[in-house]
């Protein structure tokens, strides 16, 4: 708990500063990339991971305790928000699905993988303002990956990442806006995503160096596939609350359980 006040106090300090110095200007980046942090030093390929020995870490992620209450989020005061959808959006804070399980946490490998890098895949990553929430709440992304927000929303949205190892923007996207696309060449564990316009939006971003996450649905579990033979630090990482590690060691072909408990 006290890891995750902690965490938001520094982006909102940050923020509150650049909203007194005229945020809402156009972000800089659109005229170009050249001020970016430089990416990533392109390492020598990864020695290939043999389909035939990787192995497997499952798990799920278990709540302990009352799941907290999910009050509607206050945007009455807004119909271009709530207009197009007939059910009421819930805080996404911390969501405890039937089976005592906790969603939206990001499960990935810390440690372990030594040099090894992966170059960004094609396909892209999707994020949408829809009813004024993001869709999805979390998400993952390779360093380098594209990142594609969408605006379907007959309003005005801000977006905001608040990294503290890639580069800050905002973006404003008016409704009918082209997506936008962007990416994050720095590997960062999470990054803040809120919307400048209305103050309940909030999404995370994960950012690795590697392909090995996950993000718990609503069954509150997780697969991580692929990983060539070794010991590994697994992190769980939840906005409300905070991260937790576990250790595994997974053998040629080997499938192995790590289950988190997360006391609510
Ligand atoms: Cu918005």
């Amino acid at each position: 708990m006290i890891r995750s006040k902690l965490f938001w106090m520094v982006p909102l300090s940050l923020t509150l500063g650049l909203l007194g110095c005229g945020g809402g200007q156009p972000p800089a980046e659109q005229s170009g990339g050249a001020a970016a942090p430089s990416a990533t030093p392109a390492a020598a390929p990864a020695a290939p991971i043999d389909p035939a020995t990787a192995a497997t870490i499952t798990g799920k992620v278990a709540f302990d305790g009352t799941a907290p209450a999910r009050p509607r989020i206050r945007m009455d005061a807004v119909p271009a928000c709530t207009q197009r959808s007939s059910e009421a959006a819930l805080v996404e804070e911390a969501i405890v699905n039937d089976n005592k399980t906790l969603r939206n946490v990001f499960v990935y490998v810390k440690e372990g993988l030594g040099d090894r890098s992966f170059p960004p895949p094609a396909e892209e990553v999707v994020l949408d303002q829809q009813g004024c929430v993001y869709h999805p709440h979390v998400l993952g992304l390779i360093a380098g990956q594209k990142l594609r927000i969408k605006n379907g929303d007959p309003t005005n949205h801000n977006i905001h990442p608040m990294p503290a190892q890639n580069r800050e923007w905002n973006t404003s996207m008016p409704p009918g806006a082209a997506d936008l696309i962007q990416e994050f060449p720095r590997a960062e564990v999470m990054i803040p995503v809120k919307c400048n316009v209305h103050p309940w939006m909030k999404a995370y971003v994960g950012v690795l160096r590697h392909p090995f996450f996950a993000i718990t649905g609503a069954d509150g579990s997780f697969e991580i596939k692929g990983l060539p033979p070794g010991s590994y630090t697994i992190e769980a990482w939840h906005e409300k609350y905070g991260t937790q590690q576990m250790q595994v060691t997974v053998g040629e072909k080997e499938s192995k359980q790590v289950d988190f408990t997360v006391k609510g």
